[in-house]
Order: structure tokens, then C-alpha cells, then sequence
């Protein structure tokens, strides 16, 4: 902070001492603004000259919260609860005039405000629990005294964003603005309340809220109950328990209550997982090629194939407001593909999240085809066909002479060699891959494939679909599976192989779930078929090393036809369609006799054994796809694998938590196992390095 632009500036005019916060990028509370607003309370206070202050942000966000990069570090004084109760304190009525963001501990400086106003971009929120904390500097205190324990829990377990009209109803704030004009909206306010006798409103007093103290309970045991059917998370409950603190005891108890539970909060794992995932998720948008090229325009889209990849995508596609249109091979298949295009919008319907009128709106955007003439004036297009060379080579032969010049030709392959696609044809400098992942309307992934040739404006128009989709973008290089399915074959190998030594595919999937997968690798199988992975299985054959271990059993469930769900049996059963599998003894017995059949003994793995064996694969392959560049830095590798492979979000992705476990303990368990697989268990070159240099991980990320 240099010392001629202080972020917190104090002026006084007529008798109102207007305290602007200027600290861009979004006014982050860093001990240099926490500072300056003690100071600037201080003075105002002593100032015979001030009646009232006014509390404004400078730039596009009142305050967006503590700043998060101090976590972690050794705490600099004065702390935010100190601030906020000294701007409570005040014995001059103050008022904070709120535009745009005033998150976390900038809603908590309002509220230690005694008034509060907001202009219509006003975006307020208690967002702590997303970083794995609670609000520290008072807020678990004094929004129950503003709104209540049930709109207080609601804001501070979902984390979400309140407009200026909902804060106003629910009592956050006493008025909205009528301008977009915060400093002069906020000054008038000053008026108006010098006016009405410029009383000084303390939060901490305020008891209306929390009066029906039998009320009151049931939301906060409400909250309880429904915070304890979410595994995972460690503060969603002690923020049930501060609230309780503010309904039970004194204002300066809850505070007691409310440090301390901060403060364990502070210090679980997951608050260093959540905020590394936090600025991962910032990071990744900055691929290379962005900061030298500037995105092509996208305004009409074409789409190949109307399968459930090409369904979906164009969903995708259709939800960001982009015209669509569908290329099939015939009218029967378009007719299909159209028809699951509608299906999700008509489901949508029935859960009354989208009305006829809105449907049609939308479906108004797609058009059909079956003649690549159709487009001819796309910006760009992605082919969603069947995974084979020769009918990506087809399709592209087809794009290549239609297309306009300079649309953009990518293909959503998730294995086949871009680089033999782009080669293919004569702009291969037009060529990337666009990985989306199924449901493409769903999930958020999508891996940007670089092939050699790309030029960079076409790399940087990739990551601008991606923010016009909402997806989360992670820059890949070409290899067999980008990113994330090359380390899924990985650790999903990891765990057949302990499956054939003594585990059973149970045991396996129920570790999965303990360390907090959503599903385990088998339950994913049957979910996404069994019949995917067989097809890769025997498609690399021929290339697959022969020394390698090669574990027969998914192949035996295959041969039978046991894909899973879709086929009613898998390595679980589901009877009548059921969505919930059940063991199958006979799974067992297929495990068992396969062990015979590779003259193994079966060995009992504790769940520990496994979950360390599963990760260290995970982990030592994420150390490779660094290493040959295919990713950038660990953490696209971490963002790959949280949001396009259930990695639990709060452990920040499998490379931060092997940052958390210890490279030194990762390095060992890979050379205890490479005892009985030196072949599989083949140490990173970049995971030894870093073990010898004493670094981890995340010393790349900040390279
Ligand atoms: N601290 C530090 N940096 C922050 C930040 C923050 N709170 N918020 C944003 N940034 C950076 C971000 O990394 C990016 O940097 C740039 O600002 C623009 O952000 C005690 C404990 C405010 C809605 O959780 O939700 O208060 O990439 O790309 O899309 O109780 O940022 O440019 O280098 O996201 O316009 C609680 C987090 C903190 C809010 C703006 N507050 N931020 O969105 O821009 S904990 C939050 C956001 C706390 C107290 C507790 C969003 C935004 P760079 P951006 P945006």
C-alpha cells in the first residue's frame, strides 16, 4: 500500500465524516483497511466537528470480506471483531452505504454500523462457509439480532447473495437506495437519520429479532438436523452453535462463543482446501494464451451429433443464450437428438424451474440439420461424434471445406490425438479440443485440449465459451486422456489392483465415500457403464505394455454384459431399475475366481491401506501430467479433478492434499508399494525432485 493512496480515505463535510475504502481489486479487508478504519473511527469520534460518519467502498464492491490470502499467516493486529465493535461503539450515529459486493466480514462492518443502506447492485452475504469458516468478526451475533436465527442461518450455512429489496424485508438493511449513486444516497441517509435525532443504533441491542425465543429454537434445531445429514463439512455446525450462543447467552458470551469456534474453523484442513480451490478456481482462467490473444466472437454455434454428449452440449450451449445448431446425420437422428434437448427443459418444467413460454423461448434457438451447409456462418463448432479417427477425420474434412474462415473446429474427443485431427485438414491453427464432461449441461469441466499447431486467439476464444457456459476451464495439453481421465485410469487401476489382492469392490467404494467422494470408483462404473471402460481397455491392448499387471475382472462383468445401472447389474445389483445398488455375491464369486486364476491369496487391506494406496496413485500421476506439461501447475490438476471427478472440494484436489499429507509420506508409501509393483508404482521424476528440495506443490502453482 503506498502512502500517497492511503485505502482508506476520511473527509469531513459538513459535519459528516465520509470514510472511503479504496483498496482494489474489491476492497478486501487487509490489516492496511483495518487500520484505517480504526484510525478513521477514532478521529471521527474525537472530532467535536462530526455528528454522524458514512461508511462507502470505492470501485465495484463495497467490501468483499476479510482479505483471504492472510489465512494461514501469523494474525496482524487490529483484528476484524475489534474494528467492528469499535465502529459499533461509536457514539456518533454511522451509516454504511453499500453498492455491489459487502460479503463476509464486509457485511460484518455494516452491521457493526448502526445503519445500514444499499443501491440496487448490492450483493450481501455471510459466504464464510465456502472457505470452511463462520463469520468471524461478529456476524454469527449480530445478524440473528437483525433478522433472526432463521434468515440468519440460511444466509450463513447456503453463503448466498442478497439483493438490497430481500435485505430490506428481512431487516439486514433500513433502505434502498434510488439511485445507483452510493455516496450521495449514503449522505442523504446521514441527513435523514441527523434529522430524526441521530440516535445511535446498536446491533448488540437489538432483541426484536430474537424476542420469540420458542421460534427462535426450532429454526436453530432445524438447522441442526439438517446440517448433520450433510456429511463433509466441519463449520456449517458451529455456526448452529453460534447462533445458538446469540439466542442462549449475552452478546459479549456469543462473541467468546464465536472466536473460539472461529478459530477451530481456522484451523481444520478444510479451510485450507476450500480457499485453495478458492483462488485455483481464479487461476486457471489465466491460461497463457488469454494474456496474448484476444477471444473470437461466438455467437452462433454449431453442434455434431445429437447424442447425449451433443444433447447436452448444446443444452449447454442454449442455456448461455447462444443460437444453436444441431448437425445429424439424418432426420431420424435429429429428430432424437432434439427430442433429448427438450427433455431437459421439459424436466425443468415439472420442477416448475422453467414455464412453456420460457421453454419455447430457448427451443426458438435451435435450429436443425442434416446438411453441413447449415453451417456455414457458425463462429464455431464442436463435434460430439462417435470416438473413431476416421469419422472425426469425416467431420472435419466436411467443417473444413463449409466452414467460414476463422470459426473455430473443436472437437469433445476424450482420447483420440488432436494433433492427428488438426493435422488432418488445412487450418489446423482453428483445431482445439473441447473436453466436456456428461451431463455437459451439468457438469462444470471442461478441459481446453492445446493442440501443437492452435494459434492462440482460437485457445483464448475457448476459454471465453467456457465463461459464457459457466464451466470451469482448465487448460490441457494431448496425451491419452488430457488430464483427468488419464490419472481416473490411473488410480482406477490402483484399485483393481487391490481389489484382485483381498479387497472387495465394496470395501473400495466405501473408502471413496468415507474420504468424501460422492460415489466410489465401482459405483461410477456402473453409473457411467462398464462398457466405456472395456472399450478403452480394448482399444489400447494392442499398445499395453506387457509386463504391466492387467486384472481381468471388470473384462469378466463386461463379457456377461454387466455394464451396471443401464443393464440392471453391474458390480451391484438394481433390481426393478433401482438407482441404489446392492452387493452381489456373485461379483464376489467372479473376484475369487479370477484371484485363482492369477494364483493369488487374498490379503485383507484396512481402509486406511486403501484410501493411502488409491490417492498415491492418484497423486503420483497428477505428478506426471505436470511434469510433461499437459497441465500447467498442480492446481489445474486439483480444479480437474474437483470438478470433473467428485475429489471433495474442501481438501482443495488431490495434489494440495498430498501438499497437506507431506510429500515425504507420499514419496514413501509409492516406494513401500513399488515392493510388490515396480512397474505400476514408478515414483514421479517431479515428485522426487520436490521430496529432495524440500518444496511441494504449490511451489509450482505460484511459478
Ligand atoms: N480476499 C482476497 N482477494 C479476493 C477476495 C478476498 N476476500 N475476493 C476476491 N478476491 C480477488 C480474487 O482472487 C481476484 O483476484 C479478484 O479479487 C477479483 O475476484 C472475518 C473470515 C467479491 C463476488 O468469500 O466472492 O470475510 O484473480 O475474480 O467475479 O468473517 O471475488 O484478479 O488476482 O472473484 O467480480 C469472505 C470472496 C471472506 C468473498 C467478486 N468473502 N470473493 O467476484 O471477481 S472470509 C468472500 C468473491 C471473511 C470474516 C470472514 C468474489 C466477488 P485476481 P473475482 P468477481
Amino acid at each position: 500500500m503506498d502512502n500517497d493512496h492511503p485505502p482508506v480515505q476520511l473527509t469531513v463535510q459538513n459535519h459528516i465524516a465520509l470514510v472511503v475504502i479504496d483498496n482494489p481489486p474489491v476492497n478486501a479487508l487487509g490489516v492496511a483497511v483495518r487500520r484505517g478504519l480504526q484510525q478513521a473511527i477514532e478521529q471521527a469520534q474525537a472530532d467535536a466537528n462530526v455528528h454522524a460518519v458514512l461508511i462507502v467502498g470505492k470501485g465495484k464492491a463495497f467490501i468483499a470480506g476479510a482479505d483471504i490470502r492472510e489465512f494461514g499467516l501469523p494474525p496482524q493486529a487490529p483484528a476484524l471483531p475489534d474494528v467492528c465493535n469499535a465502529i459499533e461503539a461509536c457514539t456518533k450515529p454511522v451509516v454504511a452505504a453499500i453498492h455491489g459486493p459487502a460479503l463476509g466480514g464486509g457485511l460484518e462492518v455494516a452491521m457493526s454500523a448502526h445503519y445500514r443502506v444499499a443501491t440496487a447492485s448490492a450483493k450481501l452475504g455471510l459466504p464464510e462457509v465456502q472457505l470452511g469458516l463462520l463469520p468471524g468478526a461478529g456476524g454469527t451475533q449480530r445478524a440473528p439480532r437483525l433478522v433472526g436465527a432463521q434468515a440468519a442461518l440460511d444466509m450463513m450455512l447456503s453463503g448466498r447473495h442478497v439483493g438490497a429489496q430481500e435485505a430490506l424485508r428481512m431487516g439486514l438493511i433500513d433502505h434502498v437506495a434510488t439511485s445507483d449513486d452510493v455516496q450521495a444516497e449514503g449522505m442523504a441517509y446521514v441527513r435523514h437519520v441527523l434529522s430524526e435525532g441521530g440516535a445511535v443504533r446498536r446491533t448488540r441491542d437489538q432483541t426484536e429479532a430474537l424476542a420469540d425465543q420458542v421460534k427462535q429454537q426450532v429454526a436453530i434445531d432445524a438447522a441442526r438436523a439438517d446440517v448433520a445429514k450433510k456429511r463433509g463439512l466441519f463449520s456449517p455446525a458451529k455456526i448452529v452453535d453460534c447462533v445458538q450462543a446469540a439466542l442462549d447467552g449475552s452478546f459479549e458470551g456469543g462473541l467468546h462463543t464465536e472466536r473460539a469456534l472461529f478459530e477451530q474453523c481456522l484451523a481444520s484442513p478444510q479451510r485450507a482446501g476450500l480457499i485453495h480451490s478458492f483462488f485455483a478456481e481464479r487461476e486457471v482462467l489465466k491460461a497463457p494464451e488469454t494474456k496474448v490473444a484476444k477471444p473470437r466472437s461466438i455467437k452462433e454455434v454449431g453442434v455434431i451429433g445429437g447424442g447425449t454428449m451433443g444433447a447436452g452440449i448444446a443444452v449447454a450451449m442454449l442455456d448461455a443464450g447462444l443460437q444453436v445448431t444441431m448437425l445429424e446425420r439424418d432426420e431420424t437422428a435429429l429428430a432424437q437428438g432434439i427430442t433429448r434437448v427438450e427433455k431437459v427443459y421439459d424436466g425443468l418444467i415439472a420442477k416448475k424451474r422453467l414455464t412453456a413460454e420460457g421453454k419455447a423461448a430457448i427451443m426458438a434457438r435451435l435450429t436443425g440439420a442434416t446438411d453441413y451447409s447449415a453451417l456455414a456462418q457458425a463462429d464455431l463448432v464442436v463435434e460430439a461424434v462417435f470416438e473413431d479417427m476416421a469419422v472425426k477425420h469425416a467431420v472435419f474434412k466436411q467443417l473444413d471445406a463449409v466452414c467460414k474462415p476463422g470459426a473455430v473446429l473443436a472437437t469433445n474427443t476424450s482420447y483420440l490425438d488432436i494433433n492427428e485431427i488438426a493435422n488432418a485438414i488445412f487450418r489446423p491453427q482453428d483445431v482445439i479440443g473441447l473436453h466436456f464432461f456428461s451431463p455437459a449441461n451439468i457438469m462444470k469441466l471442461l478441459e481446453i485440449v492445446v493442440p501443437a499447431k492452435v494459434s492462440a486467439d482460437v485457445v483464448a476464444t475457448g476459454f471465453e465459451l467456457a465463461r459464457l457456459l459457466k464451466k470451469v476451464p482448465v487448460r490441457a495439453g494431448v496425451c491419452d486422456g488430457f488430464i483427468g481421465n488419464r490419472i481416473l485410469a490411473t488410480y482406477r487401476t490402483a484399485a483393481d489392483h487391490m481389489m484382485e489382492d483381498g479387497a472387495s469392490p465394496y470395501e473400495i467404494d466405501q473408502m471413496a465415500r468415507a474420504f468424501g467422494y460422492p460415489m466410489g470408483p465401482y459405483e461410477v462404473s456402473d453409473l457411467a457403464g462398464g462398457d466405456i471402460g472395456w472399450a478403452t481397455r480394448k482399444r489400447r491392448a494392442a499398445t499395453r505394455d506387457p509386463k504391466a499387471r492387467y486384472v481381468h475382472i471388470a473384462d469378466n462383468l463386461c463379457e456377461r454384459g454387466w455394464f451396471g445401472q443401464k443393464t440392471g447389474r453391474g458390480y451391484y445389483l438394481y433390481p426393478n431399475g433401482a438407482r441404489n445398488g446392492t452387493p452381489d455375491p456373485e461379483v464376489l464369486a467372479i473376484v475369487a475366481e479370477e484371484r485363482a486364476k492369477a494364483g493369488i491369496t487374498p490379503r485383507s487391506f484396512t481402509a486406511e491401506e486403501l484410501q493411502r494406496r488409491y490417492l498415491a496413485a492418484m497423486i503420483n500421476e497428477g505428478a506426471k501430467v505436470v511434469e510433461e506439461g499437459i497441465a500447467l501447475r498442480p492446481l489445474d490438476v486439483d480444479v480437474t479433478l474437483v470438478h470433473g471427478y467428485g475429489f471433495p472440494r474442501w481438501l482443495g484436489g488431490p495434489m494440495k492434499y498430498a501438499d497437506m499429507v507431506g510429500l515425504p509420506q507420499v514419496l514413501g508409501d509409492i516406494h513401500t508399494f513399488a515392493l510388490d509393483d515396480p512397474l505400476f508404482w514408478q515414483p514421479a521424476a517431479l515428485l522426487v525432485r520436490l521430496v529432495e528440495e524440500g518444496r511441494d506443490f504449490e511451489s509450482l502453482n505460484k511459478a
